[in-house]
């Protein structure tokens, strides 16, 4: 008995000057210690070897040892960061996190969200629709005679599974639609992607974005759409550009005109953008063709209205310095992750 006591000292003197440092050290505690062939669990069977009547003290003094033993490995793992074995790296919650890559908006997007925001302060409602589109709401609705070229399958790209299906040359085939639903007034902005048969360069592409306006209530005049494009363009290229009309010609509006600004890269004074006339096209506009109200069951001799359409990859070429119609479509992150603007 005296030896088992001064035996359990001696562990317990030892197990309270072992030096652990790390994850390593600590499992050779837990295993010399602990461990299924460990000294606790042998010294544990000296009970056998002890006389009847000193049993009761020597398991108290052994319980006690057992007791000691775990409750400091207990105490070490804690210090040692939670680490239970060799195997299982100490995590540092300090260290900074892995970066997360952010995204940006695709150029076109930048300035779609420019030109529609300006509108909705004027309280211009945003409508999409399908791009796959019958002939009627693309072309028939829209004035577009039989034999128009706009029909011609040089131009337009037509779904063989159906050929009264094409791929939406413009946005108006939703202002159509919208026109259709017979709620009016009718004050919309219809921004989205047409295709057009053209081949792929730098300059033109078989697909591209537009935004098209379109204003529609009684007494709506010639007049209510230049003040709502001067507003655009003051807001859009600042209010020092003058704006000029020349007259145009679109099945779908008449009168009909183009809007020119004062080139915004020369200011006027001549430029390879404006080739040097000092004035650059941006849109085209006019009063909706009564043909296209009869079209929608709008009663043209009660109602009137103004429409407009405008490219996006232009403005957005000349603003951010793209020289190259490709690169909006190529998907280069390169290309992409220069833009970071937050709208
Ligand atoms: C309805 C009636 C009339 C929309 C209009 C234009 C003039 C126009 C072009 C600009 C550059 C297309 O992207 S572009 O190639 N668009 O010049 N668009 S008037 O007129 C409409 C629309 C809908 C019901």
């Amino acid at each position: 008995m005296e030896n088992l006591l001064t035996k359990l000292d001696a562990y317990k003197k030892e197990i309270a000057s072992t030096p652990v440092a790390d994850a390593q050290q600590l499992e050779e505690f837990r295993i010399k210690w602990l461990g299924t062939k460990g000294l606790v669990k042998a010294i544990m069977g000296e009970m056998k070897t002890v006389a009847p009547e000193l049993k009761k003290e020597a398991g108290q003094a052994l319980n006690e040892f057992k007791i000691f033993a775990e409750t400091t490995y207990e105490t070490l793992k804690e210090a040692a960061g939670g680490a239970a074995s060799s195997s299982t790296a100490r995590i540092d919650l300090s260290l900074p996190g892995d970066e997360m890559p952010l995204g940006s908006r695709h150029p076109v997007v930048l300035m779609k969200n420019r030109i529609v925001s300006i509108f909705q302060r004027l309280g211009f409602a945003v409508a999409e629709g399908p791009e796959i589109e019958d002939d009627w709401h693309n072309f028939g609705a829209l004035n577009l005679p039989e034999h128009h070229p706009a029909r011609d399958m040089q131009d337009t790209f037509y779904v063989q599974q159906n050929p009264d299906w094409v791929l939406r040359t413009h946005t108006s085939s939703v202002q159509i639609r919208e026109m259709e639903k017979g709620k009016l007034p009718i004050r919309m902005l219809m921004p989205g992607r047409v295709y057009r048969n053209e081949t792929v360069s730098a300059r033109s592409h078989c697909f591209f974005h537009q935004v098209e306006g379109l204003y529609i209530d009684e007494h709506v005049s010639f007049a209510d759409l230049k003040q709502t494009l001067y507003f655009f363009v003051k807001e859009m290229y600042g209010k020092d550009v003058k704006v000029r009309f020349r007259p145009s010609y679109f099945p779908f509006t008449e009168p009909s005109a183009e809007m020119d600004v004062t080139c915004f890269i020369c200011g006027g004074s001549g430029c390879n953008i404006c080739k040097k006339t000092g004035w650059v096209e941006i849109l085209g506009c006019g009063m909706v063709h009564p043909n296209v109200l009869s079209n929608c069951n709008i009663d043209p001799g009660k109602y009137t209205g103004f429409a407009f359409g405008m490219g996006i990859e232009r403005p957005a070429m000349l603003k951010y310095g793209v020289n190259d119609l490709r690169l909006f479509s190529e998907n280069d992150v390169r290309f992409l992750k220069q833009f970071t603007s937050a709208i």
